[in-house]
């Protein structure tokens, strides 16, 4: 199964924090890094005096249960020992599950995720992963894309491992 996964970082060194991130998700068996977007820094949104944040998204090849991926992200997040200091507040790395070939609605995961269609710094970076109909998962980005401002959003660098 594929699995798109949005990555961010405000606190560190950012870019190394999701490029560790990347390489412990990937390591990962079940779990292949196939594609990652390129890297972007963003405005915070939600809570604004914050420093600003890399993001990035990855699509992932997934031979385990999307529940485990989502306790495979938590594990990943404790493991660069993000600490929860305020909701929306900055963290060391952040990984949300935003998109899949299957849904989910459970109470803990729901997939897709519920806000990515007006957040453009998750938007920008999956847009570096659509095919050339301009979707992921059966996920039109490139219309999410029409009623979206992305000014916050800045190309910060090309994606290399
Ligand atoms: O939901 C992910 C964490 N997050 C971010 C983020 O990754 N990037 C930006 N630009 N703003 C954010 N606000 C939150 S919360």
């Amino acid at each position: 199964m594929k699995v798109v996964l949005s990555l961010g970082s405000n606190l560190g060194d950012r870019e190394s924090n999701l490029t560790d991130a990347v390489k412990a998700l990937d390591s990962v068996p079940g779990v292949s890094a196939l594609r990652v977007s390129d890297i972007y820094e963003t405005v915070p949104v939600g809570y604004s005096d914050q420093p600003m944040f890399l993001n990035l998204c990855v699509e992932i090849d997934l031979s385990v249960p999307l529940d485990v991926l989502l306790g495979v992200c938590l594990g990943v997040e404790a493991g660069m020992k993000r600490v929860r200091l305020f909701k929306n507040g900055p963290r060391i790395i952040d990984i949300d599950m935003i998109l899949a070939d299957e849904s989910s609605s459970s109470d803990y995961l729901q997939v897709p995720h519920p806000r990515m269609a007006q957040r453009a710094f998750v938007l920008v970076p999956l847009s570096d992963l659509c095919g050339p109909d301009g979707t992921v998962c059966g996920f039109d980005v490139s219309k999410a894309l029409q009623n979206t401002d992305v000014s916050g959003v800045v190309k910060y660098k090309r994606w290399v491992l």
